[in-house]
């Protein structure tokens, strides 16, 4: 059974819907178009590209990050660094854009505070997804994770804390940010291939996820 509740002003906390404990969705919260700028700007300096995973395989979805700290896969394993390894310097700036929206949804979700140092850019085109997961690789898992999509919707995949069980399935739309803390910290999830949309046009899905990784 899904909760719902608004507040008197729309425009500062959009309709909000908790799914699960600690896993709050704000319909339609982001300025896409704006925030597509800006991750153009982003991937303008620190390009996507397809991390590799142990074993040496690539992941379908192309990341790039902005942050003082960026999130990696290779071969030797995960890791956060202030240094892209493609290019030896910092990470692009967080465009205020992101840490606004993110410190807005949070507190609108009950984070008060959030103050992300990490932007994970996922770009998923045709048949890219993301694997269940756990999100652990941050130091302070009391943080909740923002995650903001952009582009063409997706099935998102909510587990539970272990790999095994049950998994709910929910559409994340255009615009759509998805609040993820407390109890939920340590969930699995994953991601389906992005949807194509009614125009045929080839599916392009982005999203943010905003953490406080250091
Ligand atoms: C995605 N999201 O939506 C992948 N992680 O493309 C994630 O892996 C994720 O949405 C942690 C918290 C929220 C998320
Ligand atoms: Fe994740």
């Amino acid at each position: 059974m899904f909760l719902t509740h608004t507040t008197s002003d729309e425009s500062q906390t959009p309709h909000i819907e908790l799914l699960a404990d600690g896993v709050y969705l704000l319909h339609q919260a982001a300025d896409s178009a704006a925030l597509q700028l800006d991750v153009a700007a982003v991937a303008g300096q620190a390009p996507f590209r397809h991390m590799q995973v142990k074993g040496g395989k690539a992941m379908s979805a192309a990341m790039t990050n902005c942050g003082a700290l960026g999130w990696t896969s290779s071969p030797q394993g995960y890791s956060y660094s202030a240094l892209d390894p493609l290019s030896s310097l910092p990470w692009p700036a967080l465009p205020s854009s992101f840490a606004l929206l993110a410190q807005r949804c949070a507190a609108a979700a009950g984070f008060n505070g959030f103050q992300p140092d990490a932007c994970l850019i996922n770009r998923y085109d045709g048949s890219a997804h993301m694997g269940l997961h756990q999100d652990r690789d941050e130091r302070d898992l009391s943080q909740p994770i923002v995650s903001v999509t952009l582009g063409a919707s997706a099935v998102f995949l909510l587990g539970g804390l272990q790999r095994q069980g049950t998994v709910q399935s929910l559409l994340l739309t255009d615009g759509d940010v998805l609040v993820w803390g407390g109890a939920a910290r340590l969930r699995f999830h994953g991601v389906r291939a992005p949807q194509a949309n009614a125009s045929g046009q080839a599916p392009l899905r982005i999203n943010l996820t905003l953490r406080k990784a250091g």
